[in-house]
């Protein structure tokens, strides 16, 4: 997809518009005109000034909004509890420290920190539920990953709608799916609104539109196994727990890297069960970590490994910014 030129991927966008008008003047279900807008949303390239952005809010008003769920917990299945946090591992946790502060000794030196108070007044954290994302984007497509690890053989993405995914993988969690990396919030300006973009990523080169933000939603159990990123990222924990273990760029030939072009970012060893005796070194390389808890949110700095755990139903956001 990534190869598609964009010349390809605006035709199609406009394929999706002319489909999705074609329904809405045959009279047919409004839902078939909103799933069409976001094929051409996920896989197309912008055009008329983002106009299926502009479509889907202006038919979203006449589509039937799902009934709240009444209730309606997700359950959680047995999961494994977090190890033990040990003192010497735990990473620092900071209240509203100063952008000074955290420059001179975080973001220089590219040292991991807990930042707390920075997203209390944030929408999100009263807003969000379940319920919520059901009634405000229950009609919308997103790609969701299946099975336990992107590394995994059976591991796949599949285009469904949040109603769906909530049904399948967060209410009945049948197997695991998870709402990943995904730019939930230029599909959806909606829920933009409800986050704000740290302060601290002024202190950043790139201008605030360079700032790619992700939706990280699923139940507990979902594991993204231990890899790096190549720009400073800060991960808002708006709901649930996550356990997180970081490893420094400068341990990375401790952490058995994938051979592969396409999984060069990725280490080889499952870090909550490793195999010592295909990866004896990876004893060598030390670590921090933390359990991630609402409200809070993990500066990782550019290439730092991270290897995330959710603990339950979890939702959290990533600022990638350089
Ligand atoms: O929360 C997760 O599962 C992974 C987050 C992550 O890898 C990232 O923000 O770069």
């Amino acid at each position: 997809w990534r190869e598609v030129a964009r010349g390809w991927r605006q035709v199609y966008a406009y394929g999706c518009l002319f489909g999705a008008l074609a329904e809405v003047a045959a009279g047919r279900p409004l839902t078939r005109a909103v799933r069409l807008c976001d094929l051409g949303l996920l896989m197309g390239a912008a055009v008329l000034d983002n106009v299926l952005v502009r479509l889907v809010r202006a038919l979203q008003p006449h589509l039937p909004r799902a009934a709240p769920r009444d209730g309606a917990r997700a359950k959680s299945a047995r999961l494994e509890p977090p190890p033990a946090v040990q003192p010497e591992e735990v990473i620092p946790h900071l209240h509203c420290p100063s952008l000074e502060h955290f420059r001179d000794n975080y973001l220089i030196p590219q040292r991991p920190v807990v930042l707390e108070g920075v997203m209390d007044h944030w929408p999100c954290m009263k807003k969000w539920s379940v319920d919520y994302f059901c009634q405000v984007a229950g009609c919308r497509t997103v790609p969701v990953e299946l099975g336990a690890r992107y590394t995994d053989e059976e591991w796949s993405q599949q285009l469904m709608t949040v109603s769906d995914f909530i049904s399948q993988y967060i209410v009945h969690e049948n197997n695991v799916g998870y709402l990943a990396q995904h730019q939930l919030f230029d599909q959806i300006p909606e829920l933009k609104e409800d986050i704000s973009i740290p302060d601290y990523c002024c202190l950043g080169e790139g201008e605030e539109d360079d700032i790619t933000i992700n939706a990280w939603f699923g139940p507990g159990g979902t594991i993204s196994p231990l890899h790096q990123d190549p720009q400073q990222n800060f991960l808002a924990q708006v709901f649930g727990r996550k356990y997180i273990r970081l490893y420094s760029p400068q341990d990375s030939e401790n952490l058995y890297p994938h051979e592969s072009q396409i999984l060069h970012n990725t280490s080889q060893v499952d870090v909550e069960d490793p195999d010592l005796v295909k990866f004896p070194n990876f004893t060598k390389a030390a670590f921090q970590s933390c359990i991630l808890t609402p409200g809070q949110i993990l500066f990782i700095p550019v290439k730092y490994w991270h290897y995330v755990r959710s603990l339950e139903l979890s939702f959290s956001v990533s600022f990638w910014w350089s």
